[in-house]
């Protein structure tokens, strides 16, 4: 099977799986297609969205720590790479990096990011890698450089469950070798008008960049979803200390795919994101427990996001 054949298999057992469920759900990571990318870039754009401008500023505020923390001659390895926006601002405050190694699902994106950093950063070799930074796969043997830096930027650690958040820090342990080091921003806890305005838009950008997910569905899998019949929410959940997106259903609809149908009631929900947010106290334990050092932690005034500098 080819690798595309595979991933519309995949999108395939997951929607069955997911849309089975009592409380339907849909894995985050297929929001993330082409389109999906796109429309996340602009979400980062939002005035209510402040995660990605607050990380920027950061990176731009601390520079001459962070690059002192990456250290000179460093490899950059990037997971869920996207457009690589804070990429530049990583990459404009170290001195000299050797190799960036940017690595997405989303392959026309990662090759038109390629070509941009390619062009900002001649010195730069970049060996970009299509993969999903979930599953196990190895970095490319050719990196020469005196260490390896993990980049996780944009809070994407938020999307994922503790037991991904361990295998993840796991792999990226392995990744980076003895003496690696990683770099991640993650999204504090914070008062809930301020994280559901961030993810209910007034311009409603985010419940398009939700829908997606659908029209992905129909699109790649030949479902037969009516957008118009569906409304985006975003909904904070106490006891996850996460903001939910769902797709609440306006009518009491079915929904195919091939010999599968499913039955919705008015006002059921299709659960397609958690964004978690933690406390920094939190931050420490887990990182602890996957047997990083925590060595440093870079935030804004307000301490609505952090910037964690961790040690293998
Ligand atoms: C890309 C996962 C970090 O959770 O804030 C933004 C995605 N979803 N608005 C986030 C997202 C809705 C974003 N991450």
């Amino acid at each position: 099977m080819s690798t595309i054949d595979k991933q519309i298999q995949r999108l395939t057992d997951d929607t069955i799986a997911g849309l089975s469920l009592k409380q339907k759900s849909l894995p985050s990571q297929w929001l993330y297609d082409d389109v999906g990318s796109q429309l996340f870039e602009e979400i980062t754009q939002l005035p209510e969205y402040y995660p990605t401008r607050t990380e920027i500023a950061i990176l731009r505020n601390y520079d001459k720590e962070i690059s002192y923390f990456i250290g000179p001659n460093a490899t950059i390895v990037e997971y869920g790479a996207g457009a690589a926006v804070k990429t530049e601002a990583l990459l404009d405050a170290c001195h000299q990096p050797r190799a960036y190694v940017p690595i997405d699902i989303a392959g026309d994106f990662l090759a038109q990011t390629f070509m941009r950093i390619r062009l900002k950063f001649p010195f730069l070799n970049v060996y970009p890698l299509v993969a999903n930074f979930l599953d196990n796969f190895a970095l490319p043997d050719d990196l020469e450089s005196d260490s390896r830096v993990a980049f996780f930027p944009g809070s994407t650690i938020g999307n994922l469950n503790r037991k991904e958040i361990d295998r993840f820090l796991e792999q990226m342990r392995h990744h980076v070798q003895k003496n690696g080091k990683a770099i991640i921003g993650i999204d504090l806890r914070k008062d809930t008008r301020t994280l559901i305005a961030a993810y209910a838009d007034a311009a409603g950008v985010t419940a398009k960049f939700n829908k997606n997910i659908l029209a992905r569905l129909n699109r790649e899998v030949g479902m037969d979803f009516s957008l118009s019949q569906f409304e985006h929410s975003a909904r904070w959940n106490e006891e996850e200390s996460a903001i939910e997106m769902h797709l609440v259903s306006m009518t009491d609809q079915i929904v195919r795919l091939k010999d599968h149908s499913f039955h919705f009631e008015k006002g059921e929900t299709i659960h397609t994101e958690s964004s978690r947010k933690y406390t920094l106290q939190q931050l420490e334990s887990i990182t602890f427990e996957n047997n990083w050092s925590l060595t440093n932690v870079w935030t804004d005034e307000q301490q609505a996001y952090a910037i964690l500098g961790l040690k293998n």
